[in-house]
């Protein structure tokens, strides 16, 4: 059995360009994987937000919603209909005051991860905060207790363990980025490298 496979004809459209199906779920994090209970477990935003502090308790109290999502990672394999439970981007940004001047955000990470998106790419009603992988808490080696998925970009976006949310008034580059990978990431234009 090959853990990778070159997607059929029938899905030429759904799979980005350059991408093998993975039959797993492959784990890629960079360095150590952090441990936090949901005891302990922060969020806080700053920058261009008032800054606000939110507890495990907070997010379980949001409107909880389900997701069906395809995920791509750089590395060319991609996992389809992956099932989520969690928070909608967009329900979240109720519960804070972003300055219009925002147009880009920093996600933060406990380990030190970060990674950047423009505020037209995080705030998009598909995008969501997840604490649940096909109905059982999100292991850790996933990003549990809680990860940011954004669907329509390279899994790089998808911070695990995030931790926190900076606003910007202009793009900043986050630990891959700045690292050489494209500031904005669109796998069907195979945004894999930055040009600069
Ligand atoms: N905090 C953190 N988030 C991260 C990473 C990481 O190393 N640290 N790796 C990214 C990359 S490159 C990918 S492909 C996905 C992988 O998610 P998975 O391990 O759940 O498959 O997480 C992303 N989020
Ligand atoms: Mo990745």
């Amino acid at each position: 059995m090959k853990f990778f496979e070159k997607p059929g004809a029938d899905l030429a459209d759904r799979v980005p360009p350059g991408q093998h199906l993975a039959k797993g779920f492959p784990v890629l994090t960079y360095g150590d994987t952090p441990t936090v209970s949901t005891e302990n477990w922060q969020f806080t935003v700053s920058g261009l937000a008032p800054d606000k502090t939110f507890s495990w308790q907070d997010f379980i109290d949001m409107p909880q919603s389900e997701f069906t999502a395809d995920f791509h990672c750089v590395t060319t394999w991609s996992k389809l209909d992956v099932k989520w439970r969690g928070v909608k981007v967009t329900d979240f940004l109720k519960e804070i005051d972003v300055d219009p001047s925002a147009i880009h955000v920093m996600e933060h990470c406990y380990g030190g991860y970060t990674t950047n998106l423009s505020m037209a790419d995080f705030a998009r009603e598909e995008n969501f905060f997840a604490h649940t992988l096909f109905d059982e808490p999100l292991p850790a080696e996933h990003g549990g207790p809680m990860r940011l998925v954004v669907p329509h970009l390279y899994a790089w976006k998808s911070a695990k363990w995030i931790n926190g949310l900076v606003f910007l008034s202009e793009m900043e580059l986050g630990f891959w980025e700045r690292n050489g990978y494209h500031h904005r990431g669109e796998p069907f234009a195979e945004e894999r490298y930055s040009q600069i």
